[in-house]
């Protein structure tokens, strides 16, 4: 039966993702609600060959929807996904208010999509952190075939996961590059021709809140609570995709063959061997890339990768729509 869907966050980068990946191939959709702030009141967004007006969040507004899709932060989240899930919704979350919930469903389908089904009931439903989906889905068939012992991660991630406002800094600054001072506004600091350490707010451990995202989100997708994984997170002026750079140490030697056979074999995942994935190339592909697979010099269980994917699409909204392909389809 084609499917009514409610879009919160529907005029930002991820909104704007979902919508062409519907537009791309999902089932048919019956309705598109589209939810924005009053600025955006009077935007169509256009679906399927029909205009569908931007409409404000309001009581009752989710009234008759099948499932609604949330990309406008937390605190939106926070307030109104219960919502969707009272009117008879599923609400599939891409913010970090509900994540870390013991009674929520933290989900990548390819990883642990057997936690839904087409006999769930509405229920808030976790999209997790962007760097941590390309993670897991590498993960995954290193863990199932050979155990993971730790996991250290170094990401590089692009402008594009601060939402629009980072992208149009990148830019600005890109074509404004000999002006002497560039006042940054969605990083700390200039992002042009400049690595910056800081993604999110720093905790007295001295992480990162993206850091913790990564640390505390992958051991519950793996369903292995107390995994070990170190996180060091960086932006970098990349427009679109993350990088990450993976050490992991598993629980027995294995030849390369093997490591390159596991990950070449697993749903969602393209091994680039010979040559390597860049942000560049694989931003718009629906894939994690993996690519630089190698044995570590010292500790002969430990496996370094370089995993590369667009963030919008199998980072956020991508994520999204195959986690309602669970429960629909
Ligand atoms: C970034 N990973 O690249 C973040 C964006 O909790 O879903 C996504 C934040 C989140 O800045």
């Amino acid at each position: 039966r084609p499917l009514k869907v409610g879009l919160v966050g529907a005029t930002g980068v991820v909104g704007e993702t979902f919508i062409n990946i519907l537009e791309e191939y999902a089932q048919p959709i019956a309705e598109l609600r589209p939810f924005a702030s009053q600025n955006s009141l009077g935007l169509n967004i256009e679906l399927a060959g029909k205009q569908w007006p931007v409409q404000v969040l309001k009581p009752n507004c989710f009234d008759g929807l099948d499932m609604v899709f949330f990309s406008s932060g937390d605190d939106i989240s926070r307030e109104w996904a219960p919502e969707a899930v009272k009117a008879g919704a599923f609400a599939v979350d891409n913010s970090n208010a509900f994540r870390m919930d013991q009674d929520i469903h933290l989900v990548v389908p390819e990883v642990n999509g057997h936690l839904l089904n087409a006999d769930s009931k509405p229920q808030v439903i976790a999209n997790p952190n962007c760097s941590t989906i390309q993670l897991v889905v590498a993960l995954k068939p290193l863990l199932d075939k050979f155990g993971i012992e730790n996991v250290t991660v170094a990401t590089y991630q692009a402008v594009s996961g601060a939402g629009l406002p980072g992208y149009e800094e990148l830019l600005n600054q890109t074509k404004n590059f000999q002006q002497p001072d560039h006042e940054p506004k969605a990083f700390s600091k200039q992002i042009l021709f400049n690595c910056i350490p800081q993604i999110g707010s720093f905790g007295e451990d001295g992480f990162s809140s993206e850091e913790a995202k990564i640390m505390s989100e992958t051991p519950k997708i793996l369903g292995v609570k107390d995994l070990n994984v170190s996180a060091f997170t960086v932006r970098i002026p990349a427009l679109n995709s993350h990088s990450e750079a993976v050490w992991v140490t598993l629980n027995k030697e294995v030849a390369k063959e093997d490591v390159v056979n596991a990950l070449g074999n697993f749903e969602g995942i393209a091994v680039m061997d010979q040559d390597f994935p860049t942000a560049l190339e694989v931003s718009g592909e629906e894939p994690v890339f993996v690519g630089r697979i190698h044995q570590d010099r010292h500790n002969k269980k430990r496996w370094l990768m370089w995993v590369v994917s667009d963030n919008l699409k199998k980072g956020a909204a991508l994520n999204g729509l195959q986690i309602a392909e669970r429960l629909f389809c």
